[in-house]
């Protein structure tokens, strides 16, 4: 504790379900305003670090509802905890990219992010906080588990009794004696993007009256991000940007970018007078979806495309050491990486499995199938990013979205793939089928016409610590190609989450064009039937299909 600081020791007791997930501590809206709910996690972070009194944080959200409140109780907590300097952004707006940036632009210890992602928002909405490290990245595992332990075992908490801070005037103000430092959320990550991309050629094309093009923020972060940089210093015409304004419950939608939650963006590209490009990002900012004319790019497409391209783009341009992509995600990046001669790695679900990697120079793209890409920029995914980078190979290109897709596909193949959930499922159920899936003897078993010659619990050791995750996910290899795995989410906040993940390869460029659904549906009828998922469940389809 800081001795010159009147800080109040308050006694608590623990909570038993504060271990962060795939993303941190994700929750209700009333879980996290239970008496001392947030407070205990937030001490348990700052229990779990170490030298950080004297230091600089960076706290900020997406603006959802409770976001205000809670960006109070972590001022004050940090304040009693020691910590020298707050960068928050204005209103308490910060996107999970800008955060990001923040820490490693400003060398500062670390920064919390508040946010349930693609999660509703609201008061019965879903609320979060992430810890992030002094290299911008999400805190790992070793750290996760270090704050679930001393959530564990907690008795107090350390704060100050002061009145609310003011984050809607810029500039610096003083808490007992902290620093608090309220900055735009935008200048710097948009400074960062400026040195990475053709902002030159990009603005050309979002002015030619040739190329139509729609963002859609979702009423969450990323609207304030886009604007100031597709509109305001790109030229793209207003209106370019929709649903820009964050609201604390995104106008009572669901903020994430897919094919089921932006549909309106979706119909806006098909037919003869569709948008050029489409393109969403989610709740707090690391999301995206990238649609061309009557097309969708699927994200593990993305990377794959993103990896082949890198020579256009400036900050990427003759640098790509590798690419990483977490294991559901399909192998279209591999074989970018293969036929680049760089290197190619398959992490566990969850960004905080590419900081390593990241910092270690080893790669310079990571992508999930889950509506995530990023680079060595910052050590999150950046949805903002990933749009800039399409629009950049537009341009330079001069390819609509579709042609790319198609030259991409012909040149490594298709990976077809989709991704099938069964929400809301009972927690013990749910576990009963992963655990029978794990115990099931499949290898070399005949399913629907194809061997299988993989079947394991996915475990990876990560090349630069040593450190070990087990029990990541159920792979079911096929002779041709083919691939199902199966997982529970980890950020579902309440019931179990099944996914599927589905995919099938098509190298002949005549048969890459055929609807993806039917090209997986003996793959699906062969997931349903080792997993029994609809018997068990009583389900009889998924709940959202991607
Ligand atoms: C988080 C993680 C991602 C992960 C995703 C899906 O995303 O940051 O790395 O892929 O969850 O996780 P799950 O399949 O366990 O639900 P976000 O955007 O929610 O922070």
């Amino acid at each position: 504790m800081h001795e010159s600081r009147a800080a109040t020791v308050i006694s608590t007791t623990p909570f038993d379900d504060q271990k962060p997930g795939t993303s941190g501590l994700r929750k209700s809206v009333p879980a996290f305003r239970k008496p001392h709910y947030v407070e205990n996690f937030v001490q348990s972070v700052f229990d779990s670090l170490s030298d950080h009194a004297g230091k600089t944080l960076v706290v900020g959200g997406d603006g959802r509802f409770f976001n205000a409140e809670a960006i109070q109780i972590i001022l004050r907590m940090a304040c009693a905890n020691g910590i020298a300097r707050v960068l928050v952004g204005r209103g308490g707006l910060l996107s999970t990219p800008a955060v990001s940036n923040l820490i490693r632009k400003h060398r500062a210890y670390g920064g919390f992010v508040l946010s349930a992602s693609h999660n509703p928002g609201g008061p019965d909405g879903d609320f979060g906080i992430k810890y992030n490290i002094s290299n911008g990245g999400p805190a790992p595992e070793s750290l996760t588990e270090a704050i679930y332990a001393n959530s564990r075992r907690i008795a107090r908490y350390l704060t100050v009794e002061t009145p609310d801070v003011d984050l809607g005037k810029l500039g610096p103000q003083s808490l007992e004696g902290m620093t608090i430092e309220v900055i735009d959320p935008v200048t710097d990550y948009a400074a960062l993007m400026e040195q990475l991309f053709d902002f030159g050629a990009i603005g050309a094309l979002l002015r030619s009256p040739g190329f139509r093009m729609r963002f859609d923020a979702m009423h969450a972060i990323t609207g304030p991000y886009a604007k100031a940089i597709l509109e305001d210093r790109l030229g793209a015409p207003a209106g370019t940007v929709v649903n820009a304004v964050p609201l604390p419950d995104f106008g009572g939608h669901h903020p994430d970018p897919n094919l089921v939650h932006a549909a309106e963006l979706v119909a806006a590209t098909q037919g003869p007078d569709g948008l050029d490009f489409g393109a969403a990002s989610d709740g707090d900012g690391d999301r995206n979806m990238i649609l061309g004319r009557d097309c969708f790019v699927t994200p593990s497409d993305s990377l794959a495309i993103i990896a082949a391209h890198a020579d256009l783009v400036p900050g990427y341009a003759g640098r790509l050491a590798g690419v990483a992509r977490s294991m559901p995600t399909s192998r279209a990046a591999d074989r970018v990486a293969e036929a680049l001669g760089v290197a190619a790695f398959e992490t566990p679900t969850g960004w905080k499995f590419f900081g390593n990697l990241l910092d270690a120079g080893k790669v310079t793209f990571c992508g999930e199938e889950s509506f995530g890409t990023g680079s060595d920029h910052v050590r999150e995914k950046d949805g903002l990013w990933a749009v800039l980078y399409w629009l950049n190979v537009l341009a330079k290109t001069g390819k609509p979205v579709r042609d790319l897709l198609a030259e991409h596909w012909r040149t490594y193949g298709r990976d077809y793939y989709s991704r099938h959930d069964y929400e809301g499922l009972d927690k013990a159920a749910a576990e009963t089928l992963m655990a029978d899936l794990r115990a099931a003897d499949l290898e070399g078993k005949s399913l629907a016409g194809r061997t299988v010659i993989l079947h394991d619990d996915f475990a990876y050791t990560d090349p630069v610590n040593g450190e070990h995750t087990a029990g990541q996910g159920v792979r079911i290899g096929f002779d041709d190609g083919a691939r199902v795995v199966f997982r529970l989410s980890g950020t579902g906040t309440s019931g179990a989450t099944l996914r599927i993940y589905l995919e099938h390869y098509e190298p002949d460029p005549a048969r890459q064009h055929a609807e993806t659904q039917a090209v997986l549906a003996d793959l699906i009828a062969v997931a349903k039937a080792v997993s029994g998922v609809e018997a068990r469940t009583g389900r009889t389809a998924p709940d959202v299909v991607t």
